[in-house]
């Protein structure tokens, strides 16, 4: 453990330290954002009536839309002059959302990346090749000054340009990847194109994050680079990459809560759930000085378990994410999450990672098709193989989506490929 103090504090001491965090937190936020300040005075809310660490449920919780709606600087705690970085969210529907970090802010982030890199099993002797993209997304920032802490080598690479990476994988000998899970998929792929075997590669260790993916999506990129795939979690609003992450156990990922206090609740109600409950994450920041949020709901569904890990580790895990409330689709009446429609076709031989999810509309009805590529071309020419297996998984998916879905079977390297995060559902019912 990095901070073997603070990841195995027994769970009444930190709890304590979460509530003297909450009560400064809460106190800060209302003195110096605006928005906090109206917030609470409408309900007739003082800081003083937070005196434990349920009375956060009195809080109203903070939405990206408070985000977007206070664009650029609105949330801000302190003066730009007192912030030193810049960063947004990707923003692909409406405003990005602008976030700032103080000094104070970068080393606790650095250090928070750290934490999950190391958990993950990177060492000082590591090369680690970031392939996020550097910019105005956390990904790679947070990555690199996390990896650098270690004393990891890093190697700023950056996303794109797949076949200079797989150069370069080889010639540095990287034996961590950091990248999103679609994209370790792609370069697996152009890998092989290039005649790149994974014995030729000194990789061992894949930090996947950014995007969900599912269990079964990480054993294939394990199996086709012959690395452990780990995984870790984060957002923007709330700091960036490292706020969860796994341990060498890989089940669940322990949450930072000395610096983040985490509530599950009822997406539809607000209700705060028990642990094991499934639900939307609300995240309020313990320490952070540019942005303070309070309940932030980061519309990510997950539950929190807070049995004793065989790591050590006293933090609550929470469990991979299964989907954002804003990406679950609605058909004909189900609630349907694509890693749902992963899980499927992940565990259907003959066909490849590669799929897509289309939903549209047909008079008043919804259609959901879902294209999926073939991992051997032959198998168009044979109409019997191809009628079987588009049976079996229009069969597999109705038994655990239930509804009908077109399944289209696809040439290999026909659907699209992914540098960043992946866009593997298209709803055009709107359009
Ligand atoms: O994606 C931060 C990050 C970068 C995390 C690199 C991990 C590694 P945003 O661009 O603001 O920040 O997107 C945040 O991405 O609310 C989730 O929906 C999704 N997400 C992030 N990590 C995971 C994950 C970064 N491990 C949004 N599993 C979040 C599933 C994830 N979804």
């Amino acid at each position: 453990m990095l901070f073997k103090e603070i990841e195995s504090m027994p769970r009444k001491k930190l709890e304590e330290l979460q509530l003297e965090r909450l009560k400064k937190i809460v106190n800060y936020a209302y003195e110096n954002v605006p928005f906090y300040k109206k917030t609470f005075d409408k309900i007739g809310l003082k800081p003083e009536h937070i005196k434990t660490v349920k009375d956060i449920e009195k809080i109203p919780f903070t939405t990206k839309e408070d985000l977007r709606d206070s664009y650029p600087y609105g949330m801000f705690a302190v003066p730009l002059k007192k912030v030193v970085r810049l960063h947004a969210s990707s923003g692909t529907t409406g405003r990005p959302t602008v976030v700032g970090y103080t000094k104070r802010d970068l080393n606790i982030w650095s250090e928070l990346v750290a934490r999950v890199a190391f958990m993950a099993g990177v060492r000082e002797e590591d090369v680690a090749q970031i392939a996020f993209s550097y910019g105005l997304f956390t990904g790679a920032f947070g990555l690199h000054y996390g990896l650098e802490k270690i004393g990891a080598t890093v190697v700023p690479i950056s996303s794109g340009n797949t076949e200079r990476q797989i150069t370069i994988m080889k010639d540095f000998g990287s034996t961590v990847l950091v990248s999103t899970p679609s994209y370790a998929l792609y370069m697996a792929e152009v890998a092989m194109e290039m005649g790149v075997k994974k014995e030729d590669l000194k990789l061992r260790l894949g930090l996947f994050g950014a995007e969900g993916s599912t269990k079964e999506m990480r054993k294939e990129i394990e199996r086709l680079f012959g690395i452990n795939a780990t995984e870790n979690y984060g957002l923007s609003e709330i700091i960036g990459p490292g706020v969860s992450g796994e341990c060498e156990e890989k089940d669940g990922l322990h949450i930072a809560e000395d610096h983040f206090l985490v509530e599950v609740i009822d997406p539809n109600t607000g209700k705060v759930l028990e642990y094991g409950q499934k639900g939307e994450l609300v995240i309020t920041t313990l320490t952070k000085e540019a942005i303070p949020l309070l309940r932030y709901r980061t519309r990510d569904i997950t539950s929190l378990n807070p049995e004793p890990c065989k790591c050590g580790r006293t933090l609550v895990k929470m469990s991979s994410v299964e989907g954002r409330t804003d990406d679950m689709l609605i058909i004909r009446g189900v609630n349907v999450y694509p890693s749902q429609i992963e899980s499927v076709l992940m565990s259907i031989k003959g066909i490849g990672p590669h799929y897509e999810i289309v939903v549209t509309k047909k008079g008043y009805l919804d259609e959901l098709t879902v294209n999926v590529e073939l991992a051997d071309p032959e198998v168009l020419d044979e109409y019997h193989k191809l009628e079987e297996l588009r049976n079996l998984i229009k069969n597999k998916l109705r038994s655990v989506i239930q509804i009908d879905a077109n399944v289209k079977l696809v040439e290999p390297k026909s659907l699209a490929r992914f540098e960043g995060k992946a866009k593997r559902v298209k709803d055009l019912r709107n359009k």
